[in-house]
């Protein structure tokens, strides 16, 4: 397994109200990211993160899944958390771990009062935040209104980096205001064509531009001091001040995009590839906790396609970490990180999930930090040897 530093690994939860897009978000995000070969539906009932059979009865999340991927030369590790308030502590226990808070905005709503509420979380942790507007190719969506809901809202930090070249059921691209491109996107979704700005475009987007450059700037002296002298800024300047502006809270960057169609996901991920902040660069502005680790195991789990749901479902109950199903002959081979503490029987549960059919082995991973909710029922029951961390 590939080994990254710390600076190359990247946790970032999808928040935001119910039915915002978070779970097919993520879908996207894994397809994008070649870890899947297709993308599930929510009505489908075949998301890899709603896969609970709870979820997918009532068709929303209820717990925070986190699924991990590889982007380029980082690993992002991305926590789906439920929108409804009453598996807030999901949400809330999955902020402990993010550096980076992608709160999803539905286009057809703006800002709701369930935003609001997660909000009030979001600033207490004080994690750099972007915006995810989605749900663009919706009839029912606003684009405008939307981001005029996030200004009033969240004030001068929302910080706009992209709007659709149209919207509603004909959205298919994005005029990019740090690249300064459009992107048109195939009709399946997925890469899009960078295209000059059209132009009948091209006035709004150089406005729209330079009050971006200027926001970054704002975050630096060095960086405003070569704004002054040279009215402009490069695209690296352009990403240094973005990054200090989501250190501080000074700057939420705002995307759109259409998770149903696979549009615009991947613009965001190559941005918090390469301007949001690492939990290095992130680490001064966050109170380190002393922490206590646990042993953590990679599995490989064979068995056949019609068994995959239940045993990954048991799989997330032990709070795993699923990084990818690949087919083997008739069977599949799903890829998980679990804590060696939740493998208890898991062959008995497995024979008896898979009629006996399953098979499994397992190697150490590696250490992580236990979860905030496992080390206070650990607490109870102290037979843990502690390994403490700054
Ligand atoms: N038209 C359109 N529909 C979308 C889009 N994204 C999500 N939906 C639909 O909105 C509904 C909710 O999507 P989910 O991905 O489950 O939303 P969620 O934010 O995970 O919802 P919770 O888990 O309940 O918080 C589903 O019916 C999706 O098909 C989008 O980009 N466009
Ligand atoms: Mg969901």
């Amino acid at each position: 397994m590939k080994v990254y530093d710390e600076k190359h690994i990247k946790n970032i939860a999808l928040l935001g109200a119910p039915k915002a897009g978070k779970t097919l978000l993520a879908e996207d995000m894994l397809f994008e990211a070649g870890i899947t070969h297709r993308r599930g539906t929510i009505e489908g009932k075949n998301t890899v993160s709603d896969c609970h059979e709870i979820e997918q009865e009532r068709g929303n999340s209820v717990f925070a899944t986190c699924i991990h991927t590889e982007w380029h030369d980082y690993k992002i590790n991305i926590i789906d958390t439920p929108g409804f308030d009453d598996f807030a502590g999901e949400m809330i226990s999955s902020l402990r771990v993010a550096d980076t808070c992608v709160m999803v905005i539905n286009a057809q709503h703006g800002v709701e009062v369930s935003t609001e509420l997660i909000w009030n979380y979001v600033d207490r942790f004080q994690k750099p935040v972007i915006f995810a507007i989605n749900q663009m190719d919706h009839p029912k969506s606003d684009f405008d209104n939307t981001l005029v809901s996030l200004q009033k809202r969240f004030g001068s930090p929302v910080t706009q980096m992209q709007y659709p070249a149209k919207q509603g059921e004909g959205f298919n691209a994005i005029i990019d205001l740090l690249k300064m491109v459009m992107y048109k996107f195939p009709a399946a979704g997925g890469k899009p064509e960078k295209l000059p700005i059209p132009d009948n475009e091209k006035d709004k987007a150089v406005m729209l531009h330079n009050s971006l450059v200027e926001k970054a700037a704002e975050n630096d002296e060095k960086l405003m001091e070569k704004y002054f002298e040279t009215g402009t800024l490069d695209e690296d300047e352009l990403r240094e001040g973005l990054k200090l502006g989501m250190i501080h809270h000074d700057v939420f960057p705002v995307f759109c995009m259409s998770a149903k169609k696979n549009m615009g996901s991947g613009r965001m991920m190559g941005f918090i590839d390469n301007v949001a902040p690492s939990p290095r660069e992130a680490g001064p502005e966050m109170k380190a906790e002393p922490q206590l680790l646990e042993p953590i195991i990679d599995l490989e789990v064979m068995v056949p396609e019609e068994m995959v749901g239940d045993v990954m479902g048991d799989l997330q109950t032990r709070r795993s970490l699923i990084m990818g199903i690949d087919p083997k002959a008739n069977y599949q081979v799903i890829k998980a990180r679990t804590p060696l503490a939740e493998l208890d029987r898991y062959s008995t549960t497995l024979r008896s999930l898979s009629q006996g059919r399953g098979t499994f082995s397992q190697q150490f991973a590696d250490f992580a930090p236990v979860p905030f909710e496992v080390q206070q029922k650990l607490a109870k029951n102290s037979k843990v040897a502690e390994v403490e961390l700054v």
